[in-house]
Formats: structure tokens, C-alpha cells, sequence
């Protein structure tokens, strides 16, 4: 795979500087960490290396440098489409380099032929009652591919024969696990999808289509070419938010105790799952079609909207998918999902809602100074969008979310590998030492 070319070629370099800060300037002080923050979620201590992605308050996230529109322009598309492949995507987070229309495609083609589910797989989904929520039934249909590990039998292996398993060669087993996992993601979540709300099709992957199609076309939508293109659009845009979030963070930890991708990933979907990170996504649709339904299904004016907005934020309500913990201006995941929608659908009632929410709420919410970042962040439109494509069945979002974040999620896993970062292990304390700690100062 061109991809493992221009990693090795990466390689020594890229050891090198992080070789260079540990032995010369290990002892440099990067932040202190206060009681709040140790009591606050860790909120902003400074702990990580994240090489793939990163968060900047004021401008969104930059995925290997690259704002949200920039890799939207500049990674390759297929003919006909004018949203990027996600096999692109997939070696500029792994690589460190735009791919051009061949190395995309050879990403694409690589996951088409990875991509055969076992059938102990679905037997495994099939087990569950079908009320199951869709991320639980997600996490352990990857965790049934776990045996199919071939950095976890690699190591077995090698603690009994002389060959041995050189540590720097970590990574490839660890490539190899994410590509055919990924390769599996389109037809595990159709298989949920068609399992919990269809007619339990099982669809095979389709070497014509590339993976976000694929996935479309696996869910009944094989001529909604436009669903094609939110999907692409989606599955780019949701891949990757830093390595600081509960998602990334736990797979990435867990990964550290040189556990396969498979348990690492399925890790960090049980983060995903919990209601204050991917769960919220499916909150706002609901609220939007709340809004609607107390104005008679209709879309409020301003005015009464405003109205509206003041008496839910009196009464102490959330309002979901506005407010980022870093993000300090809107989204450019919602603007590009939002120019999507005005450009192909902005005769939907709930578009044309969430464009005057848009338009009234920030002012409102930013009014006693209490809300930090008053500006819609990504999960005020995924919903809406999809429901206006048919999937209709709020749940199911989160395994969206959770298809395109193991795209980060192993793009994260096999740099550590790559950089041979150690098992983590940060130190606790005890209330009564920080009693002590705060007697003294
Ligand atoms: N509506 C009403 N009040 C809000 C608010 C919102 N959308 N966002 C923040 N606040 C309040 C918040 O409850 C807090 O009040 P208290 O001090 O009384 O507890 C105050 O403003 C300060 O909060 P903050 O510092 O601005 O935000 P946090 O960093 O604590 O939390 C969010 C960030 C995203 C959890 C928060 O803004 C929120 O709950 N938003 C609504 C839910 C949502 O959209 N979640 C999706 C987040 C998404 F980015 C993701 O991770 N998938």
C-alpha cells in the first residue's frame, strides 16, 4: 500500500523530533494543573500530542493542518461527485499528505476487498433483542471481529518462537487491524440499520461504489445520489475533533496497554455512546421537531421564536447543539453541513428553523455572559439533515458519528504505535493530600 510507503518514509524523522524534545527537553514545564482542573474533567491541562487533528477555538478543527473547507476542496472526488472520498481523508490522517486521486482510490479499492463480514457477526447482532440501541449492538459487533486481530496473534506468536516482533514494526499490525476494520464499518452499520428498522438485509459491498456510497446504497438508498454526498460529506467532517474527547481519549488509552484496534475502538464507541458526547446528536432533531410541534408544525417567525427561546432558557433547558467546551465561534462543521442543506433542501421546515434559530439565538444566548460560546456547534444540523434523506430513527445517528470517528480514532492508535508512546498511567492523589496541598499555600 502507498500509504505504508509514505509512513516508513515519515518514519525516522518523525521519531527523531519527538526523540529530541524527550531526551533534551523532557524536564520543560508545559502547564500546571490547579484543584478545579483536576476536579473540572482535566478541562484544558495541557497532557496530549495530537498529531492528527487539532482544535483551535476561534477557527474549528484543522485535520493534519487542513481547515474543514480546505479538505473539503483539495481531497480527491469521484467523477460526478463534489464531496471527497473518504479513502482520501484516510491517508491525509495517516500519512500527514494530500493523497492524490490514485492513492485515494487505492485506499478505497484496499477497503473493498477487505471488506467481508464474518458470519458469526451478524449471528452475534442477530442475539439481541431488537430494541438494543444501535451504538451497543455497534461496539459488540466490533468487538466479534477482535479475533480476527492480527497485531493480537502477532504478539501471542511471537512470545513463543525467536523471531520476535520488533516494537517499531508495532504499527503495520496495527494498519493492517484498522483497514479491515474500517473495511467492515459500511456493513456492520447497514446490518443495524436493516436489523433494527428494515427487513434485516444483509447487502454486500459493491467494488463500483466507494465507502460512504456503499454504506447508502447498503440502507436502501442505491439511487439517492445526493444521500451519497451527505454521507461523504459527513463521514469527512465528523472523522476526527482532537485527541481530548472521551472517544479518542479512551481508545487511545486503552490502545497504550497494547490493546488490538479492535478493543481499542470499541472502547472508545462506548464513550460515544454516553448522552454528553455522540448521544447529543440525536437531542436536536427532537428538539427541532418540538419547536415545530408547539407552533402547530409550523416555523415560528422571529418574534415568536425569540419568545419561545427566552421562556426554554428561563425555565433552566438546554438548548441542544448550541455551546462548544473549546469551540468559541460556530462550528465550520455546521456551516458546511448548513450550506449543504440551503443549497439542495432549504424548502425543509426544520432547515428553515434551525437557519432562524440560527439567526436569533447567539444574541440571546450570549446575553448574561454565562455561555461561553453561545454559536451552534455540529449536532445543531446532523439530525435534520438525515431525516429529510429518510433515516429517520434518532438512534441510529450516533453509529453515523461512530463509523466516520474510527477514522480518527485508528489514525490516532497507529501514530502512537508509530512513536512507540508508553502505557499511560497519570498519578491520583487523595482529597486529604490536596487538603494538605491547600493548608500549605
Ligand atoms: N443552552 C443553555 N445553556 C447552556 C448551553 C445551551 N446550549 N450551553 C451552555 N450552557 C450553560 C451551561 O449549562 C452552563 O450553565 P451552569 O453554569 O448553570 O451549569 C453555562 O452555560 C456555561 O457552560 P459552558 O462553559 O459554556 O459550556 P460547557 O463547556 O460546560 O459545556 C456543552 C459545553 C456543549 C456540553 C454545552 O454547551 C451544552 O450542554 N450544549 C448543549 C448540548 C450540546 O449541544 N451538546 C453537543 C456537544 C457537541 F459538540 C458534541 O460533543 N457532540
Amino acid at each position: 500500500m502507498k500509504m505504508i510507503e509514505a509512513i516508513t518514509e515519515q518514519l525516522p524523522a518523525w521519531r527523531e523530533r519527538v526523540n529530541r524534545l524527550r531526551t533534551q527537553f523532557g524536564s520543560l514545564k508545559v502547564c500546571d494543573v490547579t484543584v478545579e482542573q483536576i476536579y473540572g474533567g482535566i478541562r484544558g491541562v495541557q497532557i496530549q500530542v495530537s498529531d492528527i487533528s487539532y482544535v483551535d477555538p476561534y477557527e474549528g478543527i484543522r485535520l493534519r493542518g487542513y481547515t474543514i473547507p480546505e479538505v473539503l476542496e483539495y481531497l480527491p472526488k469521484k467523477p460526478g461527485s463534489d464531496f471527497p472520498l473518504v479513502g482520501g481523508l484516510y491517508y491525509l490522517l495517516m500519512t500527514d499528505r494530500l493523497p492524490n486521486e490514485a492513492e485515494a482510490d487505492e485506499v478505497e479499492q484496499e477497503w473493498a476487498s477487505r471488506s467481508q463480514i464474518p458470519e458469526h457477526v451478524y449471528q452475534v447482532i442477530r442475539q439481541f433483542p431488537r430494541d438494543t440501541h444501535p451504538m451497543t449492538l455497534f461496539s459488540v459487533a466490533i468487538m466479534a471481529l477482535q479475533p480476527s486481530s492480527q497485531f493480537a496473534s502477532k504478539y501471542a506468536e511471537q512470545m513463543f518462537t525467536s523471531e520476535g516482533l520488533p516494537k517499531g514494526d508495532y504499527w503495520k499490525y496495527y494498519l493492517e487491524d484498522s483497514m479491515n476494520l474500517i473495511a467492515k464499518l459500511p456493513g456492520i452499520a447497514s446490518f443495524i440499520y436493516n436489523y433494527k428498522y428494515r427487513n434485516e438485509e444483509i447487502v454486500s459491498y459493491s467494488p463500483e461504489l466507494d465507502w460512504s456510497a456503499n454504506f447508502a446504497r447498503m440502507i436502501g438508498k442505491a439511487e439517492d445520489l445526493r444521500y451519497q454526498d451527505l454521507c461523504r460529506l459527513f463521514f469527512v467532517i465528523h472523522s476526527d475533533h482532537e485527541g481530548g474527547n472521551v472517544s479518542a481519549h479512551t481508545s487511545y488509552l486503552v490502545s497504550s496497554a497494547l490493546s488490538d484496534v479492535y478493543l481499542s475502538c470499541a472502547a472508545g464507541m462506548n464513550g460515544l455512546a454516553g448522552p454528553l458526547h455522540g448521544l447529543a446528536n440525536q437531542e436536536c432533531i427532537r428538539w427541532v421537531l418540538q419547536v415545530r410541534e408547539a407552533f402547530g408544525g409550523h416555523v415560528p417567525g422571529k418574534e415568536e421564536l425569540t419568545d419561545h427561546l427566552r421562556r426554554q432558557l428561563q425555565a433552566g433547558k438546554l438548548i441542544p447543539g448550541y455551546g462548544h467546551a473549546v469551540l468559541r465561534v460556530t462550528d465550520p462543521r455546521f456551516t458546511v453541513q448548513y450550506e449543504f442543506a440551503k443549497k439542495y433542501i432549504s424548502n425543509d421546515p426544520n432547515i428553515e428553523l434551525i437557519g432562524r434559530v440560527f439567526e436569533v439565538l447567539p444574541p440571546i444566548l450570549a446575553e448574561n455572559g454565562k455561555v461561553k460560546n453561545p454559536y451552534p456547534n455540529v449536532d445543531a444540523i446532523n439530525g435534520a439533515l438525515q431525516y429529510h434523506y429518510g433515516v429517520k430513527e434518532f438512534d441510529f445517528y450516533t453509529v453515523l458519528f461512530g463509523m466516520s470517528r474510527i477514522l480518527g480514532l485508528t489514525a490516532h492508535i497507529v501514530w502512537g504505535r508509530i512513536l512507540g508512546k508508553p502505557i499511560e498511567r497519570p498519578k491520583s492523589l487523595t482529597t486529604a493530600m490536596l487538603e494538605q496541598l491547600a493548608e500549605k499555600s
